[in-house]
């Protein structure tokens, strides 16, 4: 039995329990369960505060996590206490110093001797002993984004996203410390069983990751502008072609990117591509 850890309500809850039931890992989404097994899976999904989950699955009480990057290399530094195995394409953030909008800056010496507010004292402190900054590091829990027009710090350490928070307290982003996003941990030392039940997990989240954004695309085309459509369709192996009744025009089929879709579907119509589909796409199995 495969216990997962994911956060229990946040940020990274609803995408993690989406990815799991994408995988086909069915369960009843009750958070204040705490503890809910699969009812199709040898797995059980636990519910955690993210802050919780590099630790419990570091000490074995799960087997495995989702969790931001940010909190696993706040809590386990770049120890090997647990296994980054995937990045999950989701809960994209920065660690960002932030320094209020008025103020020039001019690199790091900026921090020397300043006061720095953060919920994450691991990784700042990690940061400004390589680059041989010495800074006053201040640990608070929430609200990091006040202290400086509250007076309590000269400048942040805090997560951004849109960076719309940083704006609205008169901030500004001056230094990116850590790219993060959700990513799957696990502890190293799995017995052969659980190690075989998270094999068929991974095969199913790649299959997930790699289907989330793309669209099925499918359309009418000159037989004369095949070759110019294929270029712009690598598909996966190539695209499918076959022939229409009509003769001089087939019908093409291929996956695209979601971000790609209008870029290529205006290059396809000046080749003379008619009648396209574009088509949600459930699972792609490599
Ligand atoms: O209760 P629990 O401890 O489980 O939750 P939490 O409050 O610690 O975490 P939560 O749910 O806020 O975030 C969970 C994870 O989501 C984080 O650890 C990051 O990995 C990731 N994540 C992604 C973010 C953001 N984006 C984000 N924008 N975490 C926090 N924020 C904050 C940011 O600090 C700012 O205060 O959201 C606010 C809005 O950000 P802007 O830049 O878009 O304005
Ligand atoms: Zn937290």
């Amino acid at each position: 039995m495969l216990r997962i850890a994911i956060q229990n309500k946040g940020r990274l809850s609803e995408e993690s329990v989406e990815l799991l039931h994408g995988a086909g890992v069915k369960f009843d989404n009750v958070k204040r369960k705490y503890l809910v097994k699969a009812r199709n899976f040898p797995t059980e999904v636990l519910y955690l505060r993210d802050d919780d989950i590099p630790g419990v699955v570091a000490s074995g009480s799960a087997n495995v996590g989702i969790v931001g990057l940010n909190e696993v290399r706040e809590k386990m530094g770049d120890s090997d206490a647990v296994k980054i195995v995937r990045k999950l394409g989701f809960g994209y953030c920065r660690l960002c110093l932030a320094i209020p909008k008025n103020e020039t800056y001019n690199g790091l010496e900026y921090f020397e001797g300043k006061r720095v507010a953060t919920s994450y004292p691991r990784i700042l402190k990690d940061f400004f002993s390589k680059h041989g900054i010495k800074a006053e590091i201040a640990e608070i829990s929430g609200s990091v984004e006040i202290t400086p027009s509250a007076g309590m710090a000269d400048a942040i350490f805090d997560i951004v996203s849109s960076g719309g928070t940083l704006v609205s307290n008169g901030l500004k982003e001056v230094e990116t410390v850590l790219e993060s996003e959700a990513v799957l941990i696990t502890n190293p030392k799995l017995s052969e069983e659980d190690q075989g039940i998270l094999n068929e997990l991974l095969f199913r989240i790649d299959s997930e990751c790699i289907s989330r954004g793309k669209k099925y695309l499918l359309m009418n085309i000159p037989t004369a502008s095949l070759e110019k459509a294929i270029e712009l369709l690598p598909a996966m192996r190539s695209p499918t072609v076959m022939p229409l009744a009509a003769e001089g025009w087939c019908s093409l089929h291929s996956v695209v990117d979601s971000s790609e879709l209008w870029d290529k579907v205006r290059k396809l119509k000046e080749i003379g591509a008619e009648g396209i589909l574009v088509l949600n796409l459930d699972k792609i199995i490599p």
